[in-house]
C-alpha cells in the first residue's frame, strides 16, 4: 500500500516538469516508453522483412542485379541471414510484446500509476535503442555485416580474419547484443518488482489477468537468460580483441594457424542455448497470455482453467531452462545426455498442450465475436499448433540429426516462434489500439490484413518442411547449382512469390495504423466490453493512469456471462456484483 502511494505521489512529481522532450523523448511515463519500444520494433520488423525478401530473391534468381544493391553474393546472403535473424529475434520479438505492450499495460492492469522504477525504465529503452543503432551500423562498416548467423557460433564469430563481415561488423554485432542484454536485464528487474510490489488493493496474484502473469514470468526468464548471454558476449569480445581463447581451439584460417589455442567452441553453444531456448519463450509467453485474454473476452466466457494456465506458464518457464541441449544433438554429446534433453523437451509439450486445450475449451460453446483481435488470437493458436507439432519430432536425436541443418527447422521455428509471436503482436495492436490512441482501427482493412497474412505465412513456411525432408540445407544460398535440388526450384519460386504478397500486405496494416491514429472512429472507454482495469480508465489513460484515484479490485479478470449479473460481464472493480466463480 505504502509503495503504491509513493508511486502515485512520484508520478505527480514527474508530471509537473513536462516539456516536449521530457514528455515524448526522455519520458519517464511507462505508456510513452511502451510506445517507444513498440515503434522501434515496428521499424525493425520492416527492416527484417526487407532483408528476408532479398534472401528469397537471391535464392531463386542468384545472379540478378538489384537496383542500388547490385548482385547478392553468397557471403552477402549470409550477412542478410544473420541480420534478419538477429533483428527479428531481439529487436522485434523481444521488444514489442514485453517492452512495448508489457510496459504500457502491466502497470494499468494491476492498478499502479507507473512502473516501480521509472528512470530505470527510461534507461532500458535508450540502451535498447542504442543497441539497435549499433546493430544497424554493422551494415555500413568495412566488410559489412557478419556472417555467423543469429547464433554466432565460434570459431567463425571469434576470428576477425574468418571472412568478410567478421571484422568490425562482427564486433558491432557482439557489442549490440551485449547492450541489448543490459537493457533487457534492467527492464526485467522493473517488471518483476512492479508485479510484486505495485498491485492495487484486491489485486491478488491469482486475480491478475494472464497477460500480467506472462509478462512477469517472461521477466524472470529474461533476468536469468540475458545475464548468461551478456557474459558469453563479453568473453567473445575478449576472444576477438584481447587475445583470449575461451571459445577458440587450435585452428587454421586460410591455411594460417590462428593465434589461439585451448578454447572450446562447445562452451559457447552451451552458454548461447542456455539463453537461446528460454529466449523462444521470452518471445512467445506474452503472446500466450494475450491469447488467453482475448479468447475469453471475445467468447464472452471465463477462461477455461485459470489456475492451470498459471501453472502451465510457470512450468514452461522452469522447463524452458532444462532443454537447451536439444540444439546440440549434433555436437557429439553422449547419447545418455541426449536422451535426458530429449525427455525434458517432450515434457515441455505437456504444459503447452494444456494451454492449447484450455484455449479450445474457452472457445467451446462461447458466443464468439470474430473481431480483428480475436482473428489474430485464433491465428496465433493455429500457428502455435502447426509449428509445435514438429517439435516432438525434432526432439528425437535420431530424427534431429538428419533434419537439423535443413529447411525443416527453418519451417518449424518460423511458425512457432517467429510468426506465432508476430500474430500475438498484431492481436495486441488491434485490441489495445483504441485504449492507446483513443480511436478504432478499420475492421475491414484488419480483415484483409489477417487473411493475407494467415494464408501467406502458411504458404511460405509449410512447404519448407518438405524442402527440408528432401534435403535442402539451411543457411545455404546457391540452391540452383545443386542437381539434386533442381526439382525443388518451382516450390522455392512459390515460396518467394508468397513472401512478396505477404510482405506487401503488411502495408495494409501500416496504413491502417497511421490512418487510424489520425482519422479512426472515436473509441469509447471500453469498446470490447472487457473487464480488466485498463478499460475502467479514460481513453487514452491520463498521465497517472487513473486520474488521481487508485482502483480497488473485487473480482477476477474473466467474469463473463456471470449468472444474475446485469450485463454479460463484471468489471474487476465492480463491488456490487461479486462474482461466484
Ligand atoms: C516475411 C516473413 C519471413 C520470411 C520470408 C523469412 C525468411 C527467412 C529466410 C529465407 C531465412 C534463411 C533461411 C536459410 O537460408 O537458412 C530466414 C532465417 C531466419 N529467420 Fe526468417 N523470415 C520471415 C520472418 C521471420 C520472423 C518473424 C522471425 C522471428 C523470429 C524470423 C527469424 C529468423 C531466424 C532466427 C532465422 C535464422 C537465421 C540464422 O540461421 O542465423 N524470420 N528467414
Ligand atoms: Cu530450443
Amino acid at each position: 500500500m505504502a509503495t503504491r502511494e509513493f508511486a502515485v505521489h512520484e508520478s505527480h512529481t514527474h508530471a509537473a516538469s513536462q516539456g516536449f522532450i521530457r514528455k515524448w523523448v526522455f519520458s519517464l511515463d511507462h505508456k510513452v516508453i511502451g510506445l517507444q519500444y513498440y515503434f522501434l520494433a515496428l521499424t525493425a520488423v520492416f527492416v527484417g522483412m526487407f532483408l528476408s525478401l532479398l534472401m528469397r530473391i537471391h535464392l531463386i534468381w542468384p545472379s540478378v542485379a538489384l537496383p542500388l544493391i547490385g548482385e547478392i553474393r553468397p557471403e552477402t546472403y549470409l550477412s542478410l541471414l544473420t541480420m534478419h535473424g538477429t533483428i527479428m529475434v531481439f529487436f522485434v520479438l523481444t521488444t514489442a510484446p514485453q517492452g512495448g505492450f508489457g510496459n504500457y499495460f502491466l502497470p494499468i492492469q494491476i492498478g499502479a500509476a507507473d512502473m516501480a522504477f521509472p528512470v530505470l525504465n527510461m534507461l532500458s529503452f535508450w540502451v535498447t535503442f542504442l543497441a539497435y543503432l549499433v546493430m544497424l551500423a554493422a551494415f555500413f562498416v568495412t566488410g559489412g555485416a557478419p556472417l555467423h548467423g543469429w547464433t554466432g557460433y565460434p570459431p567463425l564469430s571469434a576470428l576477425p580474419s574468418a571472412g568478410p563481415g567478421e571484422g568490425l561488423g562482427a564486433d558491432l554485432w557482439v557489442i549490440s547484443i551485449a547492450l541489448f542484454c543490459i537493457g533487457a536485464l534492467m527492464s526485467a528487474l522493473n517488471f518483476i518488482t512492479t508485479t510484486l510490489d505495485m498491485r492495487c488493493k484486491g489485486m491478488s496474484l491469482m486475480r491478475m489477468p494472464l497477460t500480467c502473469w506472462a509478462w512477469f514470468v517472461t521477466a524472470i526468464l529474461g533476468l536469468l537468460a540475458f545475464g548468461v548471454l551478456f557474459s558469453a558476449g563479453i568473453l567473445l569480445l575478449a576472444d576477438r580483441n584481447a587475445g583470449t581463447s575461451f571459445f577458440v581451439p587450435l585452428v587454421t584460417v586460410n591455411g594460417q594457424l590462428a593465434a589461439h589455442k585451448g578454447g572450446s567452441p562447445l562452451l559457447w553453444q552451451h552458454l548461447f542455448w542456455f539463453f537461446g531456448h528460454p529466449e523462444v519463450y521470452i518471445a512467445i509467453l506474452p503472446a500466450m497470455g494475450l491469447c488467453s485474454q482475448l479468447v475469453s473476452v471475445f467468447s464472452r466466457k471465463p477462461i477455461f482453467g485459470y489456475k492451470a494456465m498459471v501453472y502451465a506458464i510457470l512450468s514452461i518457464g522452469l522447463l524452458g531452462f532444462m532443454v537447451w541441449g536439444h540444439h546440440m544433438f549434433m555436437s557429439g554429446m553422449s547419447p545418455y545426455t541426449a536422451f535426458a534433453f530429449s525427455l525434458m523437451t517432450m515434457a515441455i509439450g505437456v504444459p503447452s498442450a494444456i494451454k492449447t486445450f484450455n484455449w479450445l475449451g474457452t472457445l467451446w460453446g462461447g458466443r464468439i465475436r470474430f473481431s480483428s483481435p480475436m482473428l489474430f488470437a485464433i491465428g496465433f493458436v493455429s500457428m502455435f499448433v502447426s509449428g509445435g507439432i514438429s517439435g516432438p519430432f525434432l526432439a528425437q536425436p535420431v530424427l534431429d540429426i538428419p533434419l537439423h541443418d535443413t529447411y525443416f527447422v527453418t519451417g518449424h521455428f518460423h511458425l512457432i516462434m517467429g510468426v506465432a509471436s508476430i500474430f500475438g503482436i498484431f492481436a495486441a495492436t488491434y485490441y489495445w489500439f483504441p485504449k492507446m490512441f483513443g480511436r478504432m482501427m478499420s475492421e475491414s482493412l484488419a480483415r484483409w490484413h489477417f487473411w493475407f497474412t494467415f494464408i501467406g505465412t502458411y504458404a511460405i513456411f509449410m512447404p519448407m518442411h518438405y524442402l527440408g525432408m528432401a534435403g535442402h540445407p539451411r543457411r545455404y544460398s546457391q540452391l540452383t547449382e545443386l542437381n539434386y535440388l533442381h526439382g525443388l526450384v518451382p516450390l522455392q519460386k512459390f515460396i518467394t512469390y508468397a513472401a512478396f504478397v505477404t510482405i506487401a500486405s503488411q502495408f495494409i496494416f501500416l496504413f491502417n495504423l497511421f490512418w487510424s491514429i489520425k482519422s479512426g472512429k472515436k473509441a469509447s472507454d471500453n469498446p470490447w466490453e472487457a473487464t480488466t482495469l485498463e478499460w475502467t480508465t479514460a481513453t487514452p489513460p491520463p498521465h497517472d493512469n487513473f486520474g488521481g484515484h487508485t482502483p480497488v479490485v473485487y473480482n477476477g479478470p474473466y467474469e463473463y456471462s456471470v449468472p444474475g449479473a446485469p450485463r454479460d460481464y463484471v468489471m474487476q472493480t465492480d463491488p456490487t456484483t461479486v462474482a461466484a466463480h
